[in-house]
Parts: structure tokens; sequence; C-alpha cells
């Protein structure tokens, strides 16, 4: 199925969810699926709501950066009012949900850079990005943003970084959006819904994570740290030894990875 034939009746034709993309808001172009999500979410949407954009004008990256979303590339964001407590968790389902689509739907094996990005073969094919608004002891909502590079030469556009890669180009021939959107859906939810049974999520994020064991450099707006990265918390934050023996909890920041 070409990019041209993603529609809300498309994707959720015989879905099977009971939350996540029972309604689903397609648009050909948006500047940013997060912003628009974020509009549906203040005025009321209901849980589980997605709004998906067949290219984006304005996609976001995280502290400022770009996104850039050309036309063969997902652009989808979904709006969930999770409990405070499962926030930190909101980036694992995320990325643990694209990881097993991937493999579902192309068969493609990816791995978890933290904290947000998923590559294949050590190059970036996917970007995640969690926005949460938190009012009293619920979040007012929670935005879970993703983009994935599927149908798009990366090489043809100066704005993407040599350090990605996309589905197609990873495989040689074109994948199917609408597969994989339909995938992401219903497994977010899976695992979205199984938040509360437990830290299997959390484990097998910390499985999937290329980081750990690694030699690593983490700057964040601040500062930068260099060490080993040697585990994750369950809260999401990358727990550094530094060479003096120290270990410093870091709770956002960008990795470089040293070896
Ligand atoms: C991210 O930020 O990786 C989060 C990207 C989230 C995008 C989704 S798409 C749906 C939703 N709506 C939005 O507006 N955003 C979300 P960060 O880790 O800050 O990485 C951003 C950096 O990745 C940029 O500065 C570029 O260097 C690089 N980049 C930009 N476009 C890329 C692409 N298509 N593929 C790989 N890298 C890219």
């Amino acid at each position: 199925m070409k990019e041209n034939d993603l529609s809300s009746a498309a994707i959720t034709d015989n879905l099977g969810t009971r939350l996540i993309g029972q309604r689903v808001i397609y648009h050909p172009s948006l500047p940013s699926t997060n912003d628009a999500a974020k509009r549906e979410a203040q005025q009321g949407a209901a849980e589980g709501t997605v709004v998906v954009a067949g290219e984006q004008t304005a996609g976001r990256g995280r502290m400022k950066r770009g996104w850039l979303s050309p036309r063969g590339s997902i652009a989808l964001s979904i709006i969930l009012y999770p409990e405070l407590a499962y926030l930190p968790s909101l980036i694992m389902v995320a990325s643990l949900g694209v990881v097993h689509c991937l493999e579902k739907v192309a068969a493609l094996k990816a791995q978890i850079k933290w904290p947000n990005d998923v590559l294949i073969n050590g190059k970036k094919v996917c970007g995640i990005l969690i926005e949460s608004e938190v009012k009293g002891r619920r979040a007012d909502y929670a935005i879970m943003g993703i983009g994935i590079n599927v149908n798009i030469k990366p090489s043809a556009f100066p704005e993407i970084p040599s350090t990605a890669t996309s589905l197609s180009h990873e495989l040689g021939r074109d994948v199917s959006q609408l597969d994989i959107i339909r995938c992401l859906l219903a497994e977010i939810e899976r695992l979205y819904l199984a938040l509360p049974s437990g830290d299997a999520i959390y484990r097998e994020w910390r499985g999937n994570l290329v980081t750990l064991g690694k030699k690593v450099q983490v700057s964040s707006e601040e500062t930068s740290y260099e060490g080993i990265a040697e585990s994750v918390a369950s809260d999401g934050s990358l727990l550094l030894r530094q060479p003096d023996g120290s270990l410093t909890k870091i709770v956002a920041g960008d990795v470089t990875l040293r070896d």
C-alpha cells in the first residue's frame, strides 16, 4: 500500500484495540502532529486519540531541534492521560513498540539508544518525543510523538544527518506505512495497558539498550559527562560510572557512543 492510501478509515479498520486508535485524525500535511495532538488534548479528546500526518512541515525534536518527516515517513502522536507514576515509562512503551513492530512488519532487528532513539545497524531510524503537562496527581495530558523513516532516502535530505537510516534503505524495498502504523497502535496499547502489572516493560527496555556497558559521552543542556553507561533506573534515568568511580544519575541528555 502506498502512502497516498493512508486514511483514518484504513488505519482504524478492524484494528482490534479498545483505547488507542478508537479515533484517528489523519492530515496529509501538518506542521507537527505533537502540536495538533496537544490542541486536541486541551479540548478534551478521548484517551488514545491519534493524530497522523502524511508529512510534517515543522516537525520537532527535543530541545527545540527539528525533525524532518517528508512524505514516505511516519509521523504520529498518541494522546494519553496516564497517572503520574507512569510518565517516565512512556518512552519505554514507545521505543519497545517501535522495536517490536519493525521486527514484526519488516523483519528488521532494531536497538534502542538511550534515551529516545531507535537504531538499525547503529543508525537512527526513529525519534520519539514525549511531551506532557502535569496537574495534580494525573498528567493533564501526555503526547507520545513517534517519527519513523520508512520509504525515504536519507541522503536526499541535507537536514537529515549521515547517522540516519530508513527502512527502505535497510531493506532495498518499500515497506507499508499503513501496516507499521496499525501494528504500532496495537502494540503500544498492549504495552501501555500492561504498565500497572509490574516492571516487565522496564526490564525489556533495559535489555534492548545498545548503550549499556559502553563508554559514552553524555551531554545535557548545561554540562557534559564521560564514563561507562552502567545501567538505567526504572524512572528511565541513566546511571553513568565516571572515571573517579562515582555513579551519576542523568535524567536527560544526548549520548555519543565512544567505543
Ligand atoms: C528526536 O529528537 O529524535 C524526536 C523526534 C520526534 C519526531 C516526532 S514525529 C511525530 C511527532 N511530531 C513532532 O513534531 N515530533 C514528533 P532529538 O533526539 O532531539 O533528535 C533531533 C535530531 O535528529 C535533529 O537535530 C537532527 O540532527 C536529527 N534528525 C532530524 N530529522 C531526522 C530524521 N528524519 N531521521 C534521523 N535523524 C533526524
